[in-house]
């Protein structure tokens, strides 16, 4: 902590324990957490850190504080320390208590929430409801405020003081610290993830620039630790894992991090700062020679994974201000007609970030910025000083819009294609790939569609449906040679186009979830790298292009069975590990009764591993082709047996990532990947 300063205190005199609103206690909180951490699982768990941070982190931004710790102590306690104004400690004029005390024990209660004349106001809306919360959901809080020259202290239990604010001695410090111990009867498994911490308070030092944010992970320290007179435990030098960020550049150097592996294709990073109203606006933007698009979006530091009101602006701004300064300074004639949103995205990376008093989100969660307002600040803000970037940087100006040309060549010659394709009616249905073995029924509810890895897997499905509702489309091993996702490239691969045949929506203009010809496309690869590698690809081309469906929820993946294990006439099959032990417990059998090695010696190509256990069968399998027909319909396509996971556009997102990186001109995006999945080789999506 910082010693005091008196220029510190002049700045906000009358921001005392007046401004402090008053609302209501605490049960609600312990009556549905979920409603103000979001959830009681690890993300709601997590979110009590980011709440106690939030606080320190907006006397940050206030600009009284320039150094955060968060630690993560032993005994599932997090303690978190400022070197701000401290929280005041005097008594409230409404409730007769402390201010820190209302502070901690009272909802939506804050200097944050107070009126006009209240601190910087910055709250995450309906989550940013603070302390109390973490409070509330505790079992054990303490707060130690240096500030006034003392030292002062409360504690509490699941919210409920057990004294009042004590003054313990005096202290040359300012500042404030909170250590807590979530209620495992609230969150049942309590497990903080260092790197999940670590990614957060990154992030936040770039959102925050000039201020130092330190985390330790003291979790596994076997001594004793003095969290109440220790100010930093950095500074403490345990032996401990521990990280320090300080960003000077804020989001310009979050831009250069992104860009690190990446040829640039402008010189100058562009950067803008302005208020607009009531809206602070924040961006940095960078072109790579690449063709994927980077834009982090956050409001009032949260990031929206699905951007919102801000990145309508952004790419409205964008757009509008590229075309208009390519028509002024006559860069690229070929570009006439004019380049589209999609043109000016390619290779960008930008970060957009903006600050607003009364913040709305779209939907339960955080992931979308509601607040029309921000549409028009980030459209204004952004389109001047863009516009003055390009004056001002011609050369940067013309290899930007000289690589937008390449982008509007592509989409033209893409377009030109698919309209070709499209034309010749090739997606249209209307003669259905000869490898598909399709159902009898005609309705598209009840019937399902299986994509297997082979003609062998095909043919044992074939023999194994039942056919009136269930068909089979067998892929080709090898169908990854699709380049980066263009969707004539995509289109030009038979399987890929046996595929969209076979669902009957066509695609891209012409798509028609209605005509889907399956309400279950059931994806059944072997669990093997090949399996992989067609899942990924599969995934990846249902979420650029048939995203509706997922969302729909008509993707699933089959989950054939790990062992079937066989007692005489008695057969089981067994979906994980944990399954296949109970069996064998329930069937009297234990570890010391199983020896290792096969049973009988695979045969090349085969992949039938089997423990040696008297008189039972252990039968590991690793693809769908070493079942028969029967035990195929039994263990994963009969409806009453089977287990299919529904796909999420989450699993989805995740497949595209990975495909972005193997398939992808990052190459070194790709060769670490590779790297640390050499030993799994199995790219699980
Ligand atoms: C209310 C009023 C003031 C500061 C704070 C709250 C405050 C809260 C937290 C929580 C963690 N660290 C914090 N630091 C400050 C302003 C007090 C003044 O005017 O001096």
């Amino acid at each position: 902590m910082a010693k005091e300063k008196d220029s510190k205190e002049t700045k906000k005199s009358d921001y005392g324990s007046s401004s402090i609103q008053v609302l209501e206690g605490l049960d609600p909180v312990r009556k549905r957490p979920g409603m103000y951490i979001g959830s009681t699982g690890p993300d709601g768990l997590h979110h009590l850190i980011w709440e106690i941070f939030d606080n320190s982190r907006d006397e940050a931004m206030g600009g009284y504080c320039d150094h955060i710790e968060v630690a993560l102590l032993p005994g599932n306690r997090i303690r978190v320390v400022d070197n701000g104004r401290g929280i005041p400690t005097d008594i409230h004029p409404k409730t007769k208590v402390s201010a820190l005390e209302t502070i901690m024990t009272t909802l939506h209660a804050g200097g944050k929430f107070g009126g006009e004349d209240s601190g910087y106001k910055v709250s995450g809306g309906l989550h940013g409801v603070g302390a109390s919360v973490v409070n509330a959901l505790s079992v054990h809080t303490k707060v130690i405020v240096h500030r006034d020259g003392g030292k002062f202290e409360q504690e509490y239990t699941i919210g409920k003081p057990k004294a009042k604010v004590k003054k313990v001695g005096a202290s040359s410090y300012r500042g404030t610290i909170v250590i807590f111990e979530p209620d495992i009867e609230i969150f049942k498994t309590i497990e903080f993830t260092w790197n999940r911490i670590v990614k957060h308070l990154r992030e936040q030092a770039y959102l925050v620039k000039n201020v130092r944010i330190t985390t330790i992970d003291a979790r596994g320290y076997d001594k004793k630790i003095d969290t109440d007179s220790a100010i930093y435990l950095k500074d403490l030098g345990l032996q401990v894992p521990s990280q320090s960020f300080y960003f000077e550049g804020g989001i310009i150097s979050m831009v250069a991090h992104y860009n690190r592996d990446h040829k640039p294709v402008q010189k100058n990073i562009f950067y803008v700062e302005k208020q607009y109203e009531d809206v602070n606006v924040e961006i940095a933007l960078q072109y790579i020679d690449d063709m994927v698009t980077n834009i982090v979006p956050f409001a009032n530091n949260i990031y929206n994974p699905e951007g919102g009101m801000h990145i309508t602006g952004f790419k409205t701004a964008l757009t509008r201000t590229i075309n208009t300064y390519n028509k002024k300074n006559n860069i690229m004639k070929e570009a006439e007609g004019g380049f589209t949103g999609d043109d000016v995205l390619e290779g960008l990376t930008a970060v957009v970030s903006v600050k607003l008093p009364e913040i709305q989100f779209e939907g339960q969660t955080k992931a979308k910025l509601g607040s029309p307002e921000a549409r028009g600040a980030v459209e204004s803000v952004f389109g001047e000083a863009f516009s003055e970037f390009l004056e001002e940087n011609p050369d940067d100006a013309k290899t930007i819009i000289q690589k937008m040309v390449l982008a509007l060549r592509a989409r033209k010659a893409a377009k030109a294609a698919k309209d070709s394709i499209l034309r010749k009616g090739a997606l249209e249905g209307f003669t259905l790939p000869g490898k598909l073995a399709d159902c009898q029924s005609k309705s598209a509810e009840e019937s399902e569609l299986f994509i297997v890895e082979g003609d062998s897997a095909g043919g044992t499905a074939k023999q194994g449906r039942d056919r009136r509702t269930q068909a089979i489309l067998p892929l080709r091993g090898k169908i990854l040679n699709v380049e980066k996702s263009r969707i004539d490239k995509m289109l030009a691969s038979q399987e890929i186009k046996n595929f969209v045949i076979a669902l009957g929506t066509s695609i891209s203009d012409t798509f028609d979830l209605s005509k889907i010809r399956y309400h279950k496309v059931v994806i059944a690869t072997d669990a093997d790298v090949d399996g992989s590698h067609i899942r990924t690809l599969l995934l990846t081309l249902i979420f650029r292009y048939f995203k509706p469906i997922i969302d729909a929820g008509y993707i699933y993946i089959a989950q054939p069975p790990l062992y079937k294990i066989q007692q005489g006439k008695k057969v089981f099959y067994t979906y994980t590990e944990d399954e296949k032990n109970q069996v064998l417990k329930d069937l009297g059998i234990h570890d010391e009764d199983i020896s290792e090695g096969e049973e009988e010696a695979p045969e090349e190509g085969e992949e039938i591993k089997a423990k040696k256990v008297p008189g039972v069968k252990i039968q590991r399998y690793k693809g769908l082709g070493e079942m028969n027909a029967e035990e195929l319909w039994e263990t994963t396509m009969d409806p009453t047996k089977r287990i299919l996971k529904q796909v999420t556009i989450e699993d989805a997102q995740e497949a595209d990532k990975i495909f972005d990186i193997l398939m992808g001109s990052d190459v070194p995006s790709r060769k670490a990947f590779i790297q640390s999945n050499a030993k799994m080789a199995n790219i699980d999506a």
